[in-house]
């Protein structure tokens, strides 16, 4: 393809290692024990993993004194992996909390992150301005607002040869202040289709990558909200609300129909929520469908407010002046970037995290723990209905 042709050098080694065949896809089961991921103990030391001091980690010596008698015979898969990296896909990698897990995730010497990328020199630039080891990222094209370019990062992805270990739902867009709605390649209301339906398609066609990896902890992680937990931050006006779909299943163009998924009036705030409740309920429906028979732990988390990130560019002047300070010593809801990195890190690499089906948020003193989602972000039959009329939208159903 063109575009992997055109990718600079960090994306070529990918394909160097593809070459000398160091990703055989041998698939060996792993024994039940490997639940547990083994971690060098640098991995989760206190320095890259400071935010949490009670963080608890098995580390080599400690998981071989546990698991003696079954050690030999994963001999085989330990070959595999051994030396070799584990391999990360982020979404919107180039910038707040995406290329923040991603540099923590790089510099733990343990991953590869393939950051899935709308501008490619942007995220060149992030990565090398964070201290990225090269060999340790690629930066491949991909633009959630396009199903064309979904599609397409799928076949450049496949075509790299790496396994999938885990993929991260991250992207985002927020256009609290526009008056109207704008629309994705495929017509669609633009911020469920980036957020929503470009991850749906995403993850979907990326669901048997994952299920051929034979990490021992291969998991589907979409980064929640604040909308989706019901306390006052999960209430302030517009609330999210999909009522009865009407909207997402006449396709959200704003001709025919809303661009809203309740078939109601444009409101950007309120979309942004709407497409955030959707990424809930999709990773629980995708728990309900797949967990048991793939082992794939699928998961969401809300980071903390992470109020200087690009996801606020649109707002005006003011808002971005005062939410931070606001978040930090109002609500002491805030987060930095570097800390929210952490998190979704942990999220992906963490032994202790390995349930299906949850919503990690992390407490006062920073110990994560399973949060609960508001009564429409957990309600089974929208999950059902979201994900079939999101399958006809984007071309699967
Ligand atoms: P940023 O705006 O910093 O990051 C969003 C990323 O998404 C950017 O890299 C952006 O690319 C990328 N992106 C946007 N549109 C597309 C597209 N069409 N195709 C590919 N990539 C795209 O925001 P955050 O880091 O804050 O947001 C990350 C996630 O965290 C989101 O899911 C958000 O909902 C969630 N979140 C954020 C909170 C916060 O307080 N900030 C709180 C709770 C959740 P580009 O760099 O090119 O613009
Ligand atoms: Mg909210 C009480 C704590 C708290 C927390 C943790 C957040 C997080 N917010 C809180 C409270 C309030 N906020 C209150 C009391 C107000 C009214 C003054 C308020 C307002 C507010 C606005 C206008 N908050 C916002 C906005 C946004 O535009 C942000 C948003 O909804 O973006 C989609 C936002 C957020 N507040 C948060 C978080 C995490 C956000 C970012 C959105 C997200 O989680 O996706």
């Amino acid at each position: 393809s063109m575009r992997i042709a055109a990718l600079p050098s960090s994306s070529t080694a990918a394909f160097q290692e593809n070459s000398s065949g160091m990703w055989s896809s041998s698939i060996v089961k792993a024994s039940p024990f490997l639940g547990v991921r083994l971690c060098e103990p640098k991995h989760f030391s206190s320095q890259s993993f400071s935010f949490n001091p009670k963080a608890k980690c098995i580390t080599k010596p400690q998981l071989q004194a546990i698991a003696a008698p079954v050690e030999t015979k994963r001999a085989a898969p330990e070959a595999r992996r051994a030396g070799l990296k584990s391999s990360v896909i982020i979404t919107g990698a180039s910038s707040g909390l995406g290329l923040a897990a991603a540099k923590v995730l790089a510099q733990s010497g343990e991953w590869h992150v393939i950051m899935a990328c709308r501008d490619f020199l942007k995220a060149e630039k992030a990565a090398m301005a964070v201290g990225m080891p090269r060999e340790n990222y690629t930066v491949m094209h991909l633009d959630l607002a396009s199903l064309e370019s979904v599609r397409q990062f799928v076949e450049n992805f496949r075509r790299s040869g790496r396994p999938l270990d885990v993929l991260v739902c991250n992207a985002a867009v927020y256009f609290p202040t526009a008056k109207e709605p704008t629309f994705s390649a495929e017509g669609f209301e633009l911020s469920v289709a980036t957020n929503h339906l470009g991850h749906f398609l995403l993850a979907r066609l990326l669901l048997d990558d994952l299920k051929a990896s034979d990490h021992s902890a291969r998991r589907l992680i979409i980064v929640g909200s604040i909308t989706g937990i019901n306390t006052l931050a999960g209430n302030i006006p517009p609330k999210a609300n999909l009522g009865d779909l009407r909207g997402l299943s006449a396709a959200l163009n704003g001709v025919q129909s809303s661009p809203m998924i309740d078939g109601g009036q444009f409101d950007g705030a309120k979309a942004y929520k709407d497409s955030k409740v959707c990424n809930m309920l999709t990773m629980q429906e995708f728990h309900r469908r797949f967990h048991e028979k793939t082992g794939i732990t699928f998961a969401s988390l809300y980071p903390g407010c992470i109020a200087t990130t690009g996801l606020f560019r649109e707002h005006i002047p003011l808002f971005r002046t005062l939410f931070p300070p606001f978040q930090k010593y109002i609500t002491k809801g805030f987060v930095s970037e570097d800390d929210a990195g952490k998190r979704l890190a942990q999220v992906v690499s963490d032994p202790y995290l390995s349930k299906s089906g949850v919503y990690w948020s992390w407490n006062k003193d920073l110990n994560s723990f399973e949060n609960q989602l508001s009564e429409e972000a957990s309600d089974p039959e929208k999950a059902k209905r979201v994900w079939e009329l999101s399958e006809k939208l984007v071309g699967l159903a």
